[in-house]
């Protein structure tokens, strides 16, 4: 039976079975998930994700970073003289070359209280993929990999597992994690990693044939302009700091105004005028003050200190560093402003990256056959691809967001555009390893 590879669709009430048993795992009960970076309810998806690998009768695979992977290998092609690894003689089966990989992937966990979609969707979309690729016999020169990468969401330290099978994860980035030590100390612990293997995870440079990753917009565009694709030109640089704005604690009655070094007066100047600086200077940047944490913390306490968690991002490499030098000073500023002692702690940078145009155009070819409408724009969220800069082409594409929400219980995105996505995904999957 010869198919007509151009009209290959993936399974949508299979791919939607898969997508609803996973959203029930680590679910809040308000359409959302929390599956935080190697928590109970991440591991639990993890299991899941192994379960419908080995049920649709494809190789699992975890590495040492504990990124869970379903593979296709690639078969020889007819006539070709293939190096057989390790089988004894010309067997009838098809020979697992020593070929290169097609990474499909995203990631299962999900922020704290987070959307069901977010990663989950590019997940069971890639497994999808292999499916469908398989059951319909089909030979490619390269093996596919649906992969879902560690800590893509950075509860403890950020693209973590992407980075470690780049071998791009730095030393530093797990000893002072973002998260916090104890916590990846614990997660690995719970997930059976330790760091020594976590860096053995590296593949080799030459055994990746490219990175591919279906993902949900999260922001308005695509729902704004009513187009079906997003293909993401770039994505953003980010970078986060946790600040520490250190006063003294006082008595919150006695202490005359003017007598304080109210902590929590500095920390509070410097998230106004962060968004002052941002929207004023760097109009295509953002930076968010996410969480503060007043010490000791109690009504009738001047705030000793504020531990403030900083993140900024940028689409371009040099914008970046001046930004960085602008909202550094204002600190320096607020602190001095209030008398407080300024500390700062730089976790992970990650530069700006662009995604491969020849990747960008087999997405708007898929998309065009599909006839399906698409526009191309950075990416605001950062994701695992760009681990593999520079090591491999890399290609995103976005389906929209109902409003634009994501990192919360609301996001959604309508099951026909996840359709779309994943048939985008699988049409330009068999193109690029055909
Ligand atoms: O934060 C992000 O940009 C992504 O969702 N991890
Ligand atoms: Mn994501
Ligand atoms: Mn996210």
């Amino acid at each position: 039976m010869t198919v007509l590879i151009s009209s290959l669709r993936i399974n949508s009430a299979r791919m939607l079975e898969s997508f609803s048993t996973l959203s029930l795992i680590g679910s809040t009960g308000d359409g959302g998930v929390s599956r935080v970076s190697l928590s109970e309810s991440h591991l639990a998806a993890r299991t899941w994700f192994r379960s419908e690998v080995e049920n649709a009768g494809l190789e699992f695979h975890v590495d040492s970073a504990g990124n869970h992977s379903a593979i296709l290998p690639a078969f020889a092609l007819a006539g070709e003289v293939a190096q057989p690894t390790g089988e004894i003689g010309l067997s009838q089966k098809p020979l697992l070359l020593r070929a290169s990989t097609l990474l499909i992937g995203s990631h299962l966990d999900s922020v704290l209280n987070g959307g069901r979609f977010d990663g989950a969707l590019g997940v069971v979309a890639a497994l999808e993929v292999l499916r469908i690729v398989k059951e319909n016999g089909i030979r490619l020169r390269v093996n596919l990999e649906a992969i879902d990468f560690t800590d893509e969401e950075g509860t403890l330290v950020g693209l973590l597992g992407s980075a470690a099978l780049a071998g791009r994860l730095n030393p530093e980035s797990l000893k002072k994690p973002r998260g916090g030590r104890q916590n990846l100390v614990e997660g690995m612990k719970r997930a059976g990693l330790d760091e020594e293997g976590i860096f053995k995870a590296t593949r080799p440079k030459d055994s990746l044939a490219g990175y591919l990753e279906l993902h949900i917009e999260q922001g308005k565009r695509l729902e704004r302009m009513g187009i079906n694709i997003g293909i993401v030109s770039a994505i953003v640089g980010i970078r986060s700091y946790r600040l520490s704005f250190i006063g003294r604690a006082d008595h919150a009655g006695s202490t005359l105004m003017t007598d304080r070094a109210d902590a929590s007066l500095g920390a509070s100047a410097f998230a106004l005028a962060a968004r002052e600086i941002v929207m004023g200077s760097f109009p295509n940047c953002v930076a968010n003050v996410g969480k503060m944490d007043f010490i000791p913390g109690a009504f009738n306490i001047v705030p000793a200190r504020v531990d403030l968690c900083l993140e900024f991002r940028s689409p371009d490499a040099e914008q970046f560093e001046n930004l960085d030098a602008a909202l550094m000073a204002s600190a320096k500023e607020q602190a001095g402003r209030f008398g407080l002692e300024l500390r700062s702690e730089c976790f992970e940078k990650h530069v700006p990256n662009l995604m491969s145009s020849g990747i960008q155009k087999t997405f708007a070819d898929s998309c065009n056959d599909l006839g399906l409408t698409h526009t191309s724009f950075a990416s605001g969220a950062i994701h695992d691809g760009q681990s593999f800069d520079g090591i491999c082409p890399i290609g995103m594409i976005f389906v929209p967001s109902v409003d634009g929400a994501s990192h919360a219980p609301r996001e959604l995105t309508k099951w026909d555009d996840c359709v779309n996505g994943a048939n985008v995904l699988l049409q330009t999957a068999l193109k690029l390893a055909g």
